[in-house]
């Protein structure tokens, strides 16, 4: 009580959240959807809920030790033993890393802005971190396979549990944004967010996933991934989704290395694919909306050599005007109706293109809308040791090149 009283006084004129006690208290009853809301009528159960939600001192603690990043090499070839110890290990790697992580983001959710800190959906957010933090925190050390199982139980929940957090950041910002002056300040927290919850969820899945048998696979990683399939696989994705929307969709080439093979992890293509070639479809139905049964092919390219791999998506859409070249990497920016109006179409798309955005995969997505295609991609990118660029031609087309790095532990590949 003392902390939130004290709170009370000191947090309106600091400058950064510091988990403003207060705040997050009377902000409670709004953010719904969490099981965590203390029950009004019982007083120890209330009590237990605030303390523990206001006992920083473990997160703290957590928030200062280093983050021990894997190589997909060695995740690769850690081994997979007979009697199993390697998932019981996986496991007690998790069991040390995730709170640490964990405790990384609600570090950043503190030094966010004040004005942003309290909005009510980034609030949310934040209060998922804390208590995720808990949860993970306060787990009995995994010894067995039994603890194994509930701890795996924890990470299946908490991954259900933070499904939805690209969208709820990304309206969030949309409505705080607006009060802040440094684009840069919210770039740098999203890039990391994003890339942090990306990597958060490889070990994740990647721990899941080694419990089950699959041909070709070790948990996450695909040992003879073909790029072709895989671009072809977003490619009929995008072009479902095209149609929907325009009744109509370009057709997509892919040329060069198309015979190429290699250990990779699907996961963030999954991401990443679907979002660049909705972009070039779209920019190829709305240049040729006149004449819609002679539209220029998307031509997708696969460049391959012992370091990295380059994907060229091409198309004839026109091109970007000069105006908005410097934005288009911007997170929330979009030329689908007035930007970030919430009268606009923009929010009815969210929901599904969100969802994509969230779960990849398990998306239906819309077209665009959000602004977040671009940014999310480049920063996944460069995350995973590569990046993602763009050449446009005004009036005639653009080229998007996504080069990522190998994971085959011949040369320096990334750290998830
Ligand atoms: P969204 O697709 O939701 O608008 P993105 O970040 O994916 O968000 O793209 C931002 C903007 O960049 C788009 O609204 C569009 O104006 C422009 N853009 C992206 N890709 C292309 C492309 N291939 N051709 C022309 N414009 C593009
Ligand atoms: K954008
Ligand atoms: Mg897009």
């Amino acid at each position: 009580l003392r902390t939130v009283g004290k709170s009370l006084f000191v947090c309106p004129p600091h400058p950064s959240l510091e988990l403003c006690p207060a705040v997050l208290f009377f902000s409670r009853p709004r953010c719904s959807g969490i099981p965590y809301v203390p029950q009004p009528r019982d007083k120890s159960v209330s009590a237990r809920s605030v303390i523990s939600f206001y006992n920083q001192s473990a997160i703290d603690i957590a928030a200062e030790k280093p983050s021990v990043r894997l190589t997909p090499t060695t995740i690769l070839y850690a081994g997979k033993s007979p009697d199993n110890s390697h998932i019981l290990r996986s496991a007690q790697y998790l069991y040390k890393e995730l709170p640490v992580r964990v405790a990384h983001r609600i570090r950043d959710f503190r030094h966010l802005p004040f004005i942003v800190g309290c909005n009510p959906t980034i609030l949310h957010v934040h209060e998922l971190y804390i208590r995720s933090f808990h949860l993970l925190s306060e787990f009995p050390p995994v010894e067995d396979f039994e603890s194994e199982e509930k701890y795996t139980k924890l990470v299946k929940d908490l991954l259900d549990d933070h499904k939805d957090v690209v969208t709820l950041l990304a309206e969030g910002f949309r409505e705080s944004r607006k009060h802040i002056k440094e684009y840069k300040v919210i770039q740098d927290f999203l890039d990391r967010m994003l890339t942090s919850r990306l990597g958060i969820r490889m070990l994740a899945q990647h721990h899941i996933a080694l419990h089950q048998e699959k041909p070709n696979y070790v948990g996450i990683i695909c040992t003879q991934m073909s790029l072709k399939k895989i671009i072809e696989k977003w490619a009929d994705f995008s072009r479902q989704v095209c149609e929907y929307k325009y009744g109509y969709a370009p057709r997509v080439r892919v040329l060069g290395h198309v015979g190429v093979v290699f250990p990779y992890i699907p996961l963030p293509l999954d991401y990443i694919l679907p979002e660049l070639l909705k972009n070039a479809m779209r920019a190829t139905c709305e240049q040729h909306a006149d004449n819609p049964v002679n539209m220029p092919d998307v031509t997708v390219t696969i460049a391959n050599n012992d370091v990295d791999f380059i994907i060229r998506i091409s198309d004839k859409g026109g091109g970007m005007p000069r105006e908005i070249l410097e934005k288009v990497m911007q997170y929330h920016f979009t030329t689908c109706g007035s930007e970030m109006d919430p009268a606009s179409e923009n929010l009815d798309g969210l929901g599904t293109m969100m969802s994509a955005m969230n779960d990849g995969p398990n998306g239906a997505g819309p077209m665009y809308g959000f602004g977040f295609g671009l940014p999310t991609s480049r920063a996944y990118a460069e995350y995973l040791g590569g990046s993602l660029t763009y050449n446009t031609m005004q009036g005639i087309g653009t080229d998007v090149y996504l080069r990522l790095r190998h994971i085959d532990g011949n040369y320096e590949s990334f750290r998830i």
